[in-house]
């Protein structure tokens, strides 16, 4: 029995180079911080943002809440945990296009902006699941990454040359400069994700090549969803205090 149950708890150990625990532990603590961050400074702010820093909040905590399962998750079977990944994009995404829109509303963005961005959003990621998790044989992951990415350049479109571009100059000042650096982040920052995901699907498909890069998935998306979350969250945070 002792040596059962030695055996069980050896196993459970994190080892010194488990990449993908650490960062999933990482990761956890910084959503969790994050989230204290900008929920405890809301209310030092005008009412006309507070909705934003909330939104802010709401995308580190339910990050936060998914890493929690999916750092055990990890531990526990040493497998991605796929499905929680891609149930915490689904809520977290829209709301980051959620964010757009707020940020621009005083400038007169419309809910079918957002509307629009939010679907784009959810087609991007709905058909990156199909090409990870359910249609993996053949060339499944190379066409539904590619709907994936489709989608992810419209977003891309709209927001650098589309109506919310158009939106942000005519509001100008600080609302302008903080709309470009959310572009910078959905243009750099989101592009690491379809690395993560061709490093995780590139078994038999046109870009194996990226697969001998050594690249962990789990680690990009991981490191990704720091940059992006928080990152997003931060430059909300910035706008509110240069409009004080
Ligand atoms: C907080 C989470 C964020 C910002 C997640 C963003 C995810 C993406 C931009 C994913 C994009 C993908 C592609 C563009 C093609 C391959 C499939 C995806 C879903 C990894």
């Amino acid at each position: 029995m002792e040596n059962f149950l030695s055996v069980i708890l050896e196993a459970k150990k994190m080892a010194a180079t488990d990449y993908v625990g650490f960062t999933f532990f990482v990761g956890c603590m910084a959503m969790m911080a994050a989230s204290a961050f900008f929920f405890l400074s809301m209310n030092s702010f005008d009412s006309k943002w507070r909705t934003s820093i909330l939104i802010s909040g709401l995308i580190t905590f339910i990050a936060a809440v998914h890493y929690w399962y999916m750092r055990d998750y990890w531990a526990n079977f040493g497998e991605s945990p796929t499905f929680f990944r891609y149930v915490d994009w689904v809520l977290t995404v829209p709301l980051m296009c959620v964010e757009f829109y707020l940020i621009l509303r005083a400038a007169g963005a419309t809910k079918s902006l957002m509307w629009k961005l939010i679907f784009l959003s959810v087609v991007m990621l709905v058909t990156g699941y199909f090409g990870e998790a359910v249609y993996t044989d053949g060339s499944g992951p190379t066409i539904w990454g590619l709907i994936s990415g489709i989608a992810y350049f419209v977003i891309v479109y709209e927001i650098w040359m589309g109506g919310a571009a158009k939106l942000a100059q005519s509001a100008g000042g600080s609302v302008e400069k903080a709309h470009k650096t959310l572009c910078w982040f959905v243009l750099v920052g989101w592009a690491i994700y379809p690395i993560g995901y061709m490093a995780g699907t590139a078994d038999g498909q046109w870009y194996s090549f990226v697969g001998d890069f050594g690249l962990n998935m789990d680690v990009i998306y991981n490191i990704g969803d720091a940059i992006n979350k928080i990152g997003f969250g931060l430059v909300v945070y910035q706008l509110a205090v240069d409009s004080k």
